[in-house]
């Protein structure tokens, strides 16, 4: 584990000790913040740490004296004394009660100081033994709600892939479109914004026959669990196999929730379970100042001195039915939903033109049946003819993946003859001959620079090695970056989402160099990968790197990763500008060239 890393889990797990020893609430939001900032930081800062650099540290954005103080502590001594007296104070088994979904700091403490609960196993027995309903607000529902949360988090129900969770929503979303009332029906939450992962699918829908939707929603035959089914919210569990290679095997228990919501308070509801819910603080503090209330049904004249929100009220909102006409009445540009994550998005005075899958032109990584891919050059070279594109680089492995078909010198001439004869044939999309080149473990790449300058396209990745410290991940990032024959760097870290950490290179080192060399860095777009990450897209956009999008296609529907590729290019604020994926194959050809 990185130091970053590291100490990103320690200041959320004082946050919730803290919560359970009764401090006050900005205390724990500081720890909360805390363990946020660092886990978005691109700095690695264990070199500022062990150099006891507080000057430095405090610098960076979200960093203050008091946390830059226990970063040099955890450096020098190896822990954080603070941390220590408080986990001192809480048994281990009473912050793996915090886990479970639906219990918060405040049930928690109760449970543990009227019960003894002191770990999972103890919460299970009162709740078999039926004591638990001694404790007040603890409803035979409620008790129900906490054993399946169990049995969730037992399953491994932690967050879900984005890719995963997409298809619950858009099974959901059909579900309601064909169901007898609906008028309207979007998935909203952590899935609309785009993030790697998904703790549950959220969905909203206007219907003019509530309980069809109900009954739809509820019953649907994948449905394992209804933990909830009332007048405006139904919330219903189900388990989920995906056939997908690497996920064979794996059972999944997904929640969904259901809103129904008024027609009129559409927008207003979509803004607020959108989230996130750091982007709505922002967004009814911004109201508030203006004299305003914004809730789910809409943006008020309203000061908020009434305890009865205004809708019930009778006001009338001045907003409510679409985002746009919200942000708008706010007096600020709409922020789409992949920014909406308090980055530095409440400042914007104007809209930033975040690149969208229409701008996607060229695909630049992609397999073959030469490699470890399912398509033939010619089928490959189709569905991206179908999908509107210009071109298409062929990027089978090479000769150090011997695992995944990797082609010796001999044979990658021959497939490169191969597709610049495909090329000649098919019409209506230029083929590129490339290769997905191996970054050994020392940094040098896995043919020799004659070989690599036949190749139209080099996309440059790791793929062993990927436990490396951090300082000897960026060396090697850094050497295949400097390159002259690199384009792209393929996958950078190497990371798997929820499965491997992979490398964790000192990020603006590798921006800076890639800058240096005009060498684009990929967001890779299957979204087991999604490498480079949000954050560091984000970084990248700032510094002025080009970044590339790229689907790596081994089979067909592969294509269709582009979406979750250009969510996450979105997070990091990437305009199409900056993206070569989009430019004319006039601008991308001169480019690639250019290197040659
Ligand atoms: P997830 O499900 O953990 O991946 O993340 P979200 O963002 O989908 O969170 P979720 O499902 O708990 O709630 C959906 C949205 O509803 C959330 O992004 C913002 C809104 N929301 C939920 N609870 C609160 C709250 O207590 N305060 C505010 N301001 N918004 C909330
Ligand atoms: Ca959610
Ligand atoms: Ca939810
Ligand atoms: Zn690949």
């Amino acid at each position: 584990m990185s130091f970053n890393s590291e100490i990103a889990d320690i200041f959320e797990q004082m946050a919730g000790l803290l919560e359970l020893t009764g401090a006050n609430k900005f205390r724990v939001n500081a720890h909360a913040k805390a363990s946020r900032v660092i886990k978005d930081l691109t700095t690695d800062l264990e070199p500022l740490a062990k150099a006891e650099d507080i000057k430095e540290l405090v610098k960076l954005e979200g960093i203050g004296k008091g946390t830059a103080t226990k970063l040099v502590e955890l450096a020098r001594t190896g822990c954080i004394a603070e941390h220590e007296e408080l986990s001192a104070k809480v048994p281990t088994g009473v912050m793996a009660v915090m886990e479970v979904q639906g219990l918060g700091p405040k049930t928690v403490k109760m449970l543990w100081e009227e019960k003894g609960v002191e770990s999972i196993d103890d919460l299970k027995k009162i709740i078999a033994d039926g004591s638990i309903m001694d404790l007040p607000r603890m409803g035979a529902k409620t008790v129900e709600n906490i054993r399946a949360s169990i049995e969730f988090l037992e399953a491994g129900g932690t967050r879900l892939h984005i890719g995963l969770a997409q298809r619950v929503a858009d099974r959901f979303v059909e579900l309601l479109e064909n169901t007898r009332g609906t008028e309207r029906v979007a998935f909203a939450g952590s899935l609309r914004r785009g993030r790697e992962t998904i703790g549950d699918v959220d969905i909203l829908v206007v219907t003019k026959d509530p309980d069809a939707a109900r009954e739809a929603f509820t019953s649907a035959e994948e449905v394992t669990q209804v933990l909830a089914s009332g007048e405006t919210k139904c919330s219903i569990r189900m388990s989920m196999s995906p056939t997908d290679r690497r996920f064979k095997g794996y059972e999944y228990v997904v929640q969904v929730d259901l809103r129904i919501v008024p027609k009129d308070s559409w927008g207003a509801a979509l803004m607020y379970f959108t989230g996130s819910k750091e982007h709505n603080v922002r967004l009814r503090e911004r109201a508030i100042k203006r004299g305003m209330t914004l809730n789910e049904y809409g943006l008020f004249e309203d000061d908020g001195s009434d305890p009865t929100p205004p809708q019930q009220r009778g006001v009338k909102p001045i907003a409510s039915k679409t985002e746009e006409s919200i942000y708008k009445a706010l007096e600020m540009p709409f922020i789409p939903p992949t920014m909406r994550e308090d980055r530095g998005e409440m400042s914007l005075t104007e809209p930033v033109q975040v690149v969208e899958v229409a701008d996607i032109k060229a695909e630049l990584h992609s397999h073959t049946t030469a490699s470890d891919g399912k398509m033939t050059i010619e089928e490959s070279a189709e569905i991206a003819k179908s999908r509107g594109y210009h071109t298409l680089a062929i990027t089978d492995h090479s000769q150090s993946s011997a695992v995944a078909g990797g082609l010796k010198p001999d044979r990658l001439r021959e497939h490169m003859a191969a597709v610049r004869e495909a090329d000649k044939t098919i019409k209506g999309i230029k083929l590129l001959a490339g290769s997905e080149v191996d970054i050994l473990v020392d940094g040098s790449l896995d043919y020799d620079d004659e070989l690599l300058h036949e190749l139209d396209v080099v996309v440059a990745s790791p793929h062993v090695g990927l436990k490396a410290k951090p300082a000897q991940a960026t060396k090697r990032l850094l050497k295949a970056i400097r390159h002259p024959m690199v384009h792209i760097i393929g996958h950078p870290t190497g990371r798997l989402i929820e499965r491997r950490p992979g490398l964790e290179p000192d990020m603006n080192e590798l921006i800076a160099a890639a800058i240096e060399h005009d060498v684009a860095l990929e967001i890779n777009a299957h979204w087991m990968r999604l490498d480079l990450r949000d954050t560091h897209v984000r970084a990248a956009v700032e510094a002025g790197a080009l970044i590339s999008i790229n689907c790596d296609d081994h089979s067909p529907g592969d294509y269709d990763n582009i979406r979750f590729g250009v969510l996450t290019a979105q997070r990091g604020w990437l305009t199409p500008e900056r993206c070569i994926n989009t430019w004319s194959a006039k601008k991308l050809h001169g480019w690639l060239k250019s290197k040659r």
